[in-house]
C-alpha cells in the first residue's frame, strides 16, 4: 500500500507510520481527498493515546479555541453570537424530497459545500480521529472517522466518543466507516453549511457550535437512523437510565426534545446515556447502548439543589469544556439559573459583558447563552452506570416519550400497548421549541420521537420499522407519555422540577406490579392513592386531591384537537402505515365518546 505524495507531504514520520499501520485503502483515499481539497498545513493522526489527548488539549489552548479556567482541567470555548445552536436552515440531506426534512438535490448540495471547503484548512493543522459509536467490538459498534481543523472539535470528540484506532487496525481492509469532514472555514456564519450525503459522509463548514460540527453526535444520527430503519433496529434521540426497584434495576429509555428534561431525567438513576441510544432486539428482548461516552449538556438552569450530580461535575477538577457561558477575570464561570450571584463583568460569546449590555438591536445580552453547554465524560458523573460498556447493552423495560406541552398532555400516562404508545405518545409528540435550535422560542412543533430534526427517511418508513421492531419482541417495553411542563389556566406550572422523581417511581412500581392505574381515553394514569403515597415516600410532600385533579384531568377538547392535527399530518405522508391511522382514529373515537358523556374535561374522580 502506498500513501499518495500529497498526503505524505503533510505527515511527520510518526504520523506516516500511524496511517500505514491501518492497512486500509479507503481510509487513505478519503484522507488524500480531504487533504487535496481542503489543503491543511499539516496532518495529525490520533491513535487516542494519552499523549494524543494532551496534545489536542494543548493545541486548543494555543489556538485560543479554548481558554483555561481556574479549576484544573476546565476550559471554556466560545462560538460566534449567530452560531449558538443547531442550524436547521443550513443543514441539508442530499436526497429526493422527504416530507418534513430539509433536502437538496445531491449534485447541487455537493457542489455548494465543495466550493466552501476548497482550501478551507489552509494554514491550519488538520486532525484525524478514529472512533466507535457504541461499545467496542460489540454488535452495536459503528466505526467513524472525524477530520477537522478545529482542536476544540476533536477535543470534544475525544471526550464524547470511544477512541477506536485499534478497532480500525483490527478489522483492517475495507471495513465500512462513517466519515465526517469539518472545517472552521472563514468563519463566515452566513456561509455555514452542514451537508449529509447518504454515501456515508457528512460535511460541515463555517460553524463551530458542537451540534453542527461534532460529526459523531447529531450528524451521525442521520446516517445511523437510516441504517437502523434499513436493518430493523432503532437509532434514537433518547437517554438511557437505570431506575432502582425493590429487587432489581429497571432500565428505561427517555426521548425528550432538546432542552425539555432529558438530561435531568437521566440523572434520576444509573446513568447510561443522556442523549442517544442504539436499540437492538436480541432473543426477543430490546437491548440498548449509548453510542457516546460523554455528555454535551445544556447548562442553563443547572443549580446545586435541583441538579446535585451535574453541579458536582461542573465544580470538581477534571475534564470539562464550558461553552458560551460567562467567564470572569479570576477564571470562574457563571450561567443563568445557577442561583449564584451575577458577576459585575466578564467575557462571553459576544465579547466583554456587563449587566444591562445590549446588542446592536438594543436587546439585552444575557451573561450566558440559553443554549450554553458543558462537555464532560460520563465517568465523571457519580451515577454513571458500571454497564456503560456492556457489549450486550442493557435490557429495556420501558420507554418514555416526553414533551414540553403547556396545555394538554398529562404529566404521566402508560400506553395500552406497544403500538398504542408508539403511535399516540411517540409519533404524536408536539413540543414547544427551545433554545437548542435557531428559531422562535416556545412555538409548538410537531416532533415525533423528539427526532424530527434528525429524521433521514420518510416518517412512514420510520414508523413501520418501529411497529415491526415491537412485533419481534417477546418482552415489549411498556410505553409512557410524560410532560413536565403542564400549566393551569393562569399559566402557572402545575408541577415542580422534582416531581419527575415521583413519575419515575410510579413507572418503577408499574413494572414491578406494585402500583395501580385508572383507564382513560388516552392511556392509563396513576391513582390518587398511589401518588399520595409516592409523593410522601419520594419527596416527603403532601399531595392534595385538588392537585391531582388539576394535573390528571384529561383535557378532552385539547387532546382531541391535538390528535386531529396529528392525524391530518400523517394522512398527508404517503407511506404512513394503515395501523398508525387506525390507532389515531380509535384514540379520537374514545375521546369523542368521553366528550359526549363528560364535556370538555374528564376528571379522574369520575371513574
Ligand atoms: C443536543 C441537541 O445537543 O439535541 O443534544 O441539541
Ligand atoms: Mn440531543
Amino acid at each position: 500500500m502506498e500513501i499518495p505524495n500529497l498526503l505524505k507531504g503533510k505527515l511527520t514520520d510518526e504520523m506516516f507510520l500511524r496511517l500505514m499501520e491501518l492497512k486500509n485503502e479507503s481510509v487513505l483515499d478519503f484522507l488524500s481527498w480531504v487533504v487535496g481539497h481542503c489543503d491543511p498545513e499539516s496532518v495529525y493522526v490520533l491513535k487516542g493515546t494519552r499523549e494524543d489527548q494532551e496534545y489536542v488539549k494543548r493545541r486548543a489552548l494555543e489556538t485560543g479555541e479554548e481558554i483555561p479556567l481556574r479549576v484544573p482541567g476546565h476550559t471554556i470555548h466560545f462560538d460566534k453570537p449567530s452560531d449558538q445552536a443547531r442550524a436547521r436552515e443550513d443543514t441539508f440531506i442530499l436526497s429526493e424530497p422527504i416530507p418534513f426534512v430539509n433536502t437538496k438535490p445531491r449534485q447541487e448540495g455537493l457542489n455548494e459545500v465543495m466550493e466552501l471547503l476548497r482550501g478551507s484548512m489552509r494554514g491550519r493543522e488538520m486532525f484525524v480521529g478514529f472512533y466507535a459509536l457504541g461499545p467496542k467490538s460489540s454488535p452495536f459498534q459503528i466505526l467513524a472517522i472525524q477530520v477537522t481543523d478545529s482542536p476544540y472539535v476533536i477535543h470534544s470528540e475525544n471526550i464524547l466518543y470511544r477512541s477506536a484506532y485499534d478497532e480500525f487496525v483490527k478489522v483492517g481492509g475495507n471495513v465500512e466507516f462513517l466519515r465526517f469532514v469539518h472545517s472552521k472555514g472563514t468563519g463566515d456564519v452566513k456561509k455555514r453549511r452542514i451537508v449529509i450525503d447518504f454515501g456515508g459522509t457528512v460535511y460541515s463548514v463555517n460553524t463551530t457550535y458542537a451540534g453542527n460540527s461534532v460529526g459523531l453526535k447529531k450528524l451521525a444520527l442521520r446516517l445511523t437512523l437510516r441504517r437502523a430503519v434499513n436493518e430493523g433496529w432503532l437509532s434514537e434521540h433518547m437517554a438511557i437510565v437505570g431506575l432502582e426497584g425493590k429487587e432489581t434495576t429497571h432500565y428505561v429509555t427517555a426521548a425528550f426534545p432538546s432542552g425539555s428534561g432529558k438530561t435531568s431525567t437521566s440523572m434520576m438513576g444509573k446513568l447510561v446515556s443522556d442523549d442517544l441510544a442504539f436499540i437492538r432486539e436480541s432473543q426477543g428482548i430490546a437491548r440498548a447502548v449509548n453510542p457516546e461516552i460523554g455528555v454535551f449538556g445544556i447548562i442553563q438552569g443547572i443549580n446545586k439543589r435541583d441538579d446535585p450530580i451535574i453541579w458536582e461535575v461542573l465544580h470538581t477538577p477534571g475534564e470539562v469544556i464550558f461553552s458560551n457561558v460567562l467567564m470572569t477575570e479570576s477564571g470562574e464561570v457563571y450561567w443563568v439559573g445557577s442561583e449564584e450571584p451575577v458577576p459585575r463583568k466578564g467575557i462571553n460569546y459576544a465579547g466583554e459583558w456587563w449587566p444591562g449590555k445590549t446588542n446592536s438591536e438594543g436587546v439585552e445580552i444575557p451573561p450566558s447563552h440559553p443554549n450554553a453547554r458543558f462537555t464532560a465524560p460520563l465517568k465523571s458523573f457519580r451515577n454513571a452506570d458500571p454497564r456503560i460498556d456492556d457489549p450486550r447493552g442493557v435490557e429495556i423495560e420501558a420507554m418514555i416519550f416526553g414533551v414540553r406541552d403547556y396545555t394538554t398532555v398529562v404529566p404521566i400516562a402508560e400506553a395500552f400497548s406497544w403500538a398504542h404508545g408508539v403511535v399516540t405518545m411517540g409519533a404524536s409528540m408536539e413540543s414547544a421549541r427551545t433554545s437548542a435550535v435557531v428559531g422562535k422560542l416556545d412555538e409548538m412543533e410537531f416532533n415525533p420521537m423528539a427526532l424530527l430534526d434528525f429524521i433521514s427517511v420518510s416518517l412512514g418508513e420510520y414508523l413501520r420499522n418501529y411497529l415491526e421492531f415491537g412485533k419481534k419482541l417477546r418482552l415489549q417495553p411498556r410505553i409512557y407519555g410524560a410532560n413536565y411542563f403542564l400549566k393551569d389556566m393562569e399559566g402557572r406550572y402545575l408541577n415542580s422540577k422534582e416531581d419527575k422523581r415521583v413519575w419515575l417511581r410510579w413507572i418503577t412500581e408499574r413494572l414491578e406490579g406494585r402500583a395501580d392505574h385508572l383507564r382513560t381515553a388516552v392511556g392509563l394514569i396513576p391513582t390518587y392513592e398511589d401518588l399520595r403515597r409516592l409523593f410522601k415516600e419520594v419527596l416527603n410532600k403532601e399531595y392534595m386531591k385538588q392537585q391531582y385533579e388539576l394535573q390528571f384531568s384529561i383535557r378532552l377538547k385539547e387532546y382531541k384537537n391535538k390528535y386531529l392535527r396529528i392525524r391530518e399530518l400523517y394522512s398527508r405522508v404517503k407511506d404512513t402505515p394503515r395501523e398508525v391511522l387506525e390507532i389515531l382514529d380509535e384514540q379520537i373515537g374514545r375521546i369523542d365518546k368521553d366528550i359526549q358523556r363528560y364535556g370538555d374535561t374528564f376528571s379522574p374522580f369520575n371513574i
